[in-house]
């Protein structure tokens, strides 16, 4: 991976929220990532199979155009809880057809997947990176794979800010997100709001194992304006193929449908900090694995 890390990207990310990490996987990185992608679809789709009788969970379903819940609350499903260090594929049902959503949430953890595993743990442009705009004992809470597939699968991400779903007090989540190929307007890379970081989190994901209820509390008046693909105040967060994007847990970000004919598939990755913070018991992940990235 290259190290110029040098280059302090602080004063931007204090500014926009947000920094590109150009060629954050050299061309030899990011094919091995795209080896490990390959695996942990194998590993998913089997585990599903052997372990959960082959019962597919939507992250979502979508009728005439109206998005809506799954029938059932996934996230407090044992298959959704146990994903935490563990890879487990969800699906989106559109019209009735099921195609891949995302495999999480332990991509970095699992030992068959080693790239993965390098992406988080001693990599010094992260970890210089992170040391940068301030972290002084990040833990990555959980990582996703997303295809995003082409011809309307794909489905869109609604504007939200990270710390919605990695709430620690004070806040203290940022994203590192990585393109697998080009991601353009064409094949619906993400958007953001420039400087929205320093909106107020709006609310705040609510995960009740025991009362088996889950929700949003809404903790701030903060407005989120709509998402129109084309239309201010959104922009484009278009980039090259392992590129990455580092954004504040309170950056406002999204991503359209894909229409296209091309996929825009990505790794996300949610990190925050364990020194002098507390994590929410209402995060959905409920334990947080104590790996640090760097002593
Ligand atoms: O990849 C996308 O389209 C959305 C990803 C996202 O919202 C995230 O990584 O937080």
């Amino acid at each position: 991976m290259p190290t110029n890390a040098v280059r302090s990207i602080r004063a931007e990310y204090e500014k926009q929220g947000i920094v590109t990490l150009k060629e954050f996987l050299d061309p030899r990185s990011l094919e091995l990532v795209r080896e490990d992608v390959r695996a942990a679809e194998v590993i998913a789709l089997k585990d599903l199979v052997v372990n959960w009788g082959g019962k597919k969970v939507a992250f979502f379903t979508e009728r005439r155009g109206e998005k809506g819940e799954s029938s059932e609350n996934f996230v407090l499903t044992p298959y959704f809880q146990s994903s935490r260090d563990r890879v487990h594929v969800f699906f989106e049902e559109i019209e009735g057809r099921l195609a891949v959503n995302r495999l999480g949430h332990g991509l970095h953890l699992h030992p068959g997947l080693p790239n993965m595993g390098k992406i988080v743990y001693g990599n010094e442009r992260l970890n210089a990176a992170l040391q940068d705009i301030g972290y002084r004992a990040p833990v990555c809470l959980l990582s996703v794979y997303i295809p995003k597939l082409p011809r309307g699968f794909g489905s869109e991400v609604v504007p939200h800010q990270e710390s919605t779903f990695a709430h620690t007090q004070p806040l203290s989540a940022c994203v590192l997100w990585i393109a697998l190929e080009d991601a353009t307007v064409e094949n619906a890379c993400m958007y953001g709001l420039p400087g929205s970081h320093k909106l107020p989190l709006k609310f705040v994901s609510k995960v009740d194992l025991e009362k088996k209820r889950r929700g949003y509390l809404q903790i701030n008046d903060t407005d989120i304006p709509a998402f129109e693909p084309g239309a201010a105040p959104y922009v484009p967060l278009e980039v090259k193929a392992g590129d990455a994007l580092l954004f504040h847990g309170n950056f406002v970000h999204c991503s359209p449908r894909n229409v296209s004919p091309r996929p825009r598939p990505a790794l996300s990755f949610q990190f925050i900090e364990t020194d002098k913070t507390e994590f929410s018991a209402f995060n959905w992940i409920k334990a947080v694995n104590s790996r640090k990235l760097y002593d």
